[in-house]
């Protein structure tokens, strides 16, 4: 269902959003409305028949970023991207993408499965939650999508068709200015306490990590390898101990492969730093199977479903995986510092309550990161990454 603008843009009231929604409920069902969204961005509200308890979800894009307010106006068009990220990845990734019921470009929104019998990963991994199957549904998810949308899979006027429909400067601006750009400068959007402020500004001075950020940001900016879910945190993951479902593409578009991989592997580093034991050590499970699952699974897709005319000769598929392997650690390493010092933290390290505990979770995420970035070319398999959380 696409449903049809009636109006230029507003905020969604509850009246609207239960009306926009009925049509997916049965004649005469009670339904009530909750805005229940917590992200960055948007609004999201829930709509539910009071009988049964089922729902829908529609999510509105804000004019502007919610977290910073009107002063930080943000293109709507970031709604159509997501609705249209979900359906392409959906087609490709079975079951671990919400359905998209419709759409409408002017007011913004998307109406969507309710996934509220899942909860966020990143939420429950902070209560300690393992998530047995995250990981490989996750190394599917990556493999599948990127596999799928990249020249390895289709024909060069279909990708790069696709890369102009997917075309997202404001967003990826956002993605080149607070992960690549400010956290490696003494910028007003950096956010981090007092006593982190000497080893920021070893950051800061580190010409040689500097120049590192710079090849990666390039890498951001012109390697349009395949579409990205764009901002794949574990805030971006719904999941319980069966099901994952991958939500909120809205910073899709073409780029390079490695960057979805490596945001994601970050975030588990976020949460495995904060863990002891046999905690950190499911952490380190999940980091490891993820880039198994996902090279396991490319290198089967590549060998049955690749359209490359290279594909057979020896050691293009192993270099093509070595780059992949390479950019995901260098973009792991700029997330963990921006997610450390930058404007967007993560709850996993500020939610760490005793202060101490906190200075030196940070410090040592800040430390991964920048030996990720640095000795992305050293550390050539995931157990050499795992091994930096292990050791800590
Ligand atoms: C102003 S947006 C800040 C962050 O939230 C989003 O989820 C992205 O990660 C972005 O960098
Ligand atoms: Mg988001």
């Amino acid at each position: 269902m696409t449903t049809t603008a009636v109006s230029t843009y507003h905020a969604l009231t509850e009246a609207e959003a239960i009306g926009l929604a009925a049509g997916l409920f049965p004649a005469g069902a009670g339904l009530e409305c909750r805005e229940i969204g917590d992200g960055n961005l948007n609004y999201v509200y829930r709509v539910s028949d009071r009988a049964s308890g089922k729902g829908v979800i529609i999510k509105q894009a804000l004019p502007y970023a919610k977290v910073v307010g009107e002063s930080w106006p943000l293109t709507l068009k970031r709604a159509a991207i997501e609705a249209e990220a979900l359906r392409k990845h959906g087609e490709y990734a079975t079951g671990l993408v919400p359905e998209v019921y419709g759409t409408d470009e002017k007011l913004a929104y998307t109406i969507m499965e309710d996934l509220s019998h899942l909860t966020i990963a990143r939420e429950g991994l902070i209560e300690g939650k393992s998530y047995p199957k995250l990981s490989a549904h996750i190394g599917e998810y990556l493999a599948q999508t990127l596999f799928h949308t990249s020249d390895f899979a289709l024909h060069p006027f279909e990708k790069k068709r696709l890369a102009a429909e997917f075309s997202n400067p404001e967003l990826c601006k956002i993605t080149e200015d607070l992960i690549f750009t400010d956290p490696f400068f003494d910028y007003e959007t950096n956010d981090f306490e007092p006593e982190l402020r000497e080893t920021v500004e070893a950051i800061w001075n580190n010409d040689r990590l500097k120049l590192e950020a710079a090849k990666l940001k390039r890498s951001f900016l012109t390697e349009a390898e395949a579409l990205l879910h764009g901002d794949l945190h574990t805030g971006s993951i719904f999941a319980d101990d069966n099901e994952t479902k991958v939500i909120d593409p809205e910073f899709a578009f073409y780029g390079p492969i490695g960057f979805d991989v490596g945001l994601f592997i970050a975030n588990l580093i976020a949460q495995g730093i904060t863990r002891n034991g046999d905690g950190r050590g499911s952490i380190v499970g999940h980091i490891e199977n993820t880039w198994q699952v996902f090279e396991t699974r490319f290198t089967e897709l590549w060998k049955n479903e690749g359209i490359e005319d290279f594909k057979e000769v020896p050691g293009y598929r192993e270099s093509v995986l070595e780059k992949i392997f390479k950019d995901t650690l260098g973009f792991a390493g700029c997330e963990l510092i921006r997610r450390t010092i930058g404007l967007a933290h993560v709850k996993d390290l500020d939610g760490i309550e005793d202060a101490a505990v906190r200075i030196e979770s940070k410090k040592q995420a800040l430390r991964i990161g920048e030996t990720l970035i640095l000795k992305r070319s050293e550390l050539t398999s995931i157990q050499d990454v795992t091994a930096l959380l292990k050791e800590l």
